[in-house]
């Protein structure tokens, strides 16, 4: 009897491994390592099969080691600063039981649902079968469970009942954080329901948008739409005043006709949509420019032969991300619509929307730096590389110290612009949190969603080749990272909004800025363990002021060239005295104050290092054009 049909025997004796009775012997080893729990230590039959002389892989062919996979674990008690961070401003029981039950069911139930969405994309059916013209967006089961769940779980109602005042909107966020890496990409179409509320709300909640109104923020999952913004059109989305050619032919009952083409729709199966076109006056003439553009509420519907009303979908966009939401091109021809805003205040009406909308962002670019940190974070615990876990490796860990860094700043950044929206909503906003928050919207935006592609590329890195795996999930992070920059105003598009609120609050935002930097820090000033940072970034605004004291002397064109380094410099100088406050709470760790230290050892203001070494002189233009199209003469 062989050494191996004895263990056999021995262990069908004992009752273990009944159905490996009728195995072969070559085989067990295989059928034992796949049985066993990745972890576990060698089995009890290892040795065995190594006395027999036997080779490891001869039979087997994929040998026996199977690496285990990182854990998602309940993103809300794994997140241990945004429990501080809840602890200190919200200490509500009944928020963190919602949260952590919610944090369990993302977890256990929901991810699985956003991995559904992501391998079971929408698909677009132009006829049914008789040839009828029908345009159904097919979506996956999860995408549809997905809109009850918002419902449910009041992911965009919690924000206008307001159960917990001015930190209702943290609240609100705090559970969307925890959602957006699982949600399939569920979060763009309420980000886009989510501002359609917020402009109802401020247009104010009457026929006919009152209907709606209470569609969007209601948690009955049978009654709540989503809304679309369709905005983009073929001659581009960030200079919608010059690029909008969507007419809207007023009708005889008062209500409108759009004609145009919608090039970029994102979520398109809404039930409803803000839309922007010039109004015709009885000539059928329009006004050029942004003050001939309206804003427009339509409801996306049916008729009876089952064909969209005044809508085509002409296609689905292939994207490189967010592949689990539909986006389409949309011909409007006809499509029944309301003017919602006065004649030519369009743009001014849908501004409410884009603050809502470029707030969700930045909590979906948090919320994707802070699911790759703790994947990877998880990963070091289970990879053994050069003898040992990932974890004990310290440079490995300085990498993953450094994401964690990014991911703290720009949580607190996010958190601190919900505040500031929460504290508009409830009426107890001062002027200076107004100028704060009109400043601080695009900031957050361009600087999280920048710093979420570079964060997650860093995340997918550090799980080696299986980062680049796409079963495992991981590259799906990257690829829906990447939208984080580039819709709802790209980064240079935000940059130049940062300078026009300057120019247009005539600097009371920047007022606003260094005034509550400096009570951050001021906070902060007895914390001895935080003054290399208190002090770095008191120097930081200094050379900031000294920027902006220079550039308002100089022409346009200079500010305009250094208006992303100005963003930037606004996004680290106001992380860190965030951070610094933070780290100054009585009841704040270790790594707090840690990771504040950190944050503060880069260049805070480099808007102020590029200025000195001349990067926004008038010559530089000119330079850089003839940089880009170099090329060097034939021969
Ligand atoms: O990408 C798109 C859909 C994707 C779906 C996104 C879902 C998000 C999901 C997130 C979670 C995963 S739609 C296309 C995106 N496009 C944009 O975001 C537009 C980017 N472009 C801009 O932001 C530009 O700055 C424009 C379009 C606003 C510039 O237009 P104008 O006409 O030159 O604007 P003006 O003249 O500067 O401003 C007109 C009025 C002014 O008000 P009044 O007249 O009262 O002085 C401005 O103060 O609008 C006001 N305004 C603002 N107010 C303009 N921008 C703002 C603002 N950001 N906040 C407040």
């Amino acid at each position: 009897m062989s050494v191996c049909s004895a263990l056999l025997s021995r262990r069908v004796a004992g009752g273990g491994c009944r159905s490996l009775r009728a195995v072969p012997p070559s085989l067990i080893h295989i059928r034992s390592a796949r049985l066993a729990e990745p972890d576990t230590r060698r089995s009890e039959e290892e040795p065995l099969w190594e006395e027999t002389g036997n080779l490891p892989f001869s039979r087997a062919k994929i040998g026996s080691f199977i690496q285990e996979r990182p854990v998602l674990k309940n993103p809300f008690l794994e997140d241990a600063l945004l429990r501080g961070y809840l602890r200190r401003h919200l200490p509500h029981e009944a928020a963190f039981s919602d949260l952590c039950a919610f944090g369990e069911r993302v977890a256990n139930e929901v991810d699985e649902w956003g991995r559904e969405c992501e391998i079971t994309p929408p698909r677009l059916v132009h006829f049914d079968p008789w040839g009828r013209r029908v345009d159904h967006i097919v979506t996956s089961s999860a995408w549809k469970r997905m809109k009850d769940l918002s419902a449910q779980e009041g992911l965009v109602a919690i924000g206008y009942e307001r159960s917990f005042g001015e930190w209702s909107r943290v609240y609100q966020m705090s559970k969307l954080y925890i959602f957006s890496p699982s949600s399939g990409l569920y979060t763009c179409p309420l980000a886009m329901t989510d501002g359609a509320a917020k402009v109802i709300q401020s247009i104010g909640v009457s026929w006919p948008v009152d209907e709606a109104y209470s569609r969007l923020t209601t948690r009955q999952p049978e009654r709540f739409w989503t809304s679309g913004q369709w905005m983009t059109e073929r001659q581009g989305g960030s200079d919608v005043g010059s690029g909008t050619e969507t007419v809207a032919a007023p009708q005889a009952d008062g209500s409108y006709k759009l004609h145009g083409f919608k090039w970029f729709t994102s979520a398109t199966d809404a039930d409803m949509t803000l839309t922007l076109a010039r109004e015709q006056d009885r000539s059928g003439a329009t006004t050029p420019g942004s003050r001939g553009l309206s804003l427009f509420y339509a409801e996306v519907s049916r008729g009876e032969d089952g064909r969209l009303k005044g809508i085509e979908v002409q296609r689905l966009k292939d994207k490189l991300g967010t592949r689990q939401m539909p986006t389409a091109e949309l011909l409007l021809d006809g499509l029944q619509a309301h003017r919602i805003s006065e004649e030519g205040r369009g743009v001014a009406s849908i501004a409410n929307m884009l603050t809502i909308t470029r707030i969700h962002n930045s909590i979906s670019a948090a919320a994707a730096m802070r699911r790759v940190v703790q994947l990877a974070g998880d990963y070091a615990t289970r990879r053994t590389a050069f003898g040992k876990l990932l974890k004990d490796h310290p440079l490995h860990m300085q990498t993953l110290a450094r994401m964690e860094v990014e991911t703290r700043g720009a949580f607190l950044l996010v958190m601190d612009v919900c505040r500031l929206l929460g504290r508009e909503e409830s009426g107890v906003a001062s002027e200076l949190d107004a100028h704060l928050l009109r400043l601080l919207t695009p900031v957050v935006k361009l600087y999280t969603g920048k710093q979420a592609v570079a964060v997650v590329s860093e995340g997918l890195e550090s799980f080696g080749g299986q980062g680049y795996i796409e079963d495992t999930g991981l590259p799906g992070l990257l690829r829906d990272a990447q939208v984080l920059s580039i819709w709802e105003g790209t980064t240079n598009v935000l940059s130049l909004d940062v300078l026009r609120c300057v120019a247009r609050s005539s600097g009371m935002v920047l007022h606003a800025f260094f005034t509550h930097a400096k009570s951050l820090l001021a906070g902060a000033s007895s914390v001895s363990s935080l003054s290399p940072a208190v002090t770095a970034v008191d120097a930081a605004l200094s050379e900031l002021k000294d920027f902006v004291q220079v550039a308002a002397t100089r022409e346009p064109g200079y500010l305009e060239l250094a208006a992303r380094d100005l963003a930037f410099s606004l996004a680290r100088i106001y992380t860190g005295a965030l951070l610094i406050d933070h780290a100054s709470w009585k009841e704040a760790s270790s790594s707090d104050t840690y990771s504040a230290l950190r944050w503060c050892e880069q260049d805070l203001c480099p808007v102020s290092t590029q200025q000195a070494r001349g990067c926004y002189d008038p010559s530089t233009a000119p330079l850089d054009a003839a940089l880009v199209y170099y090329r060097p003469t034939q021969g």
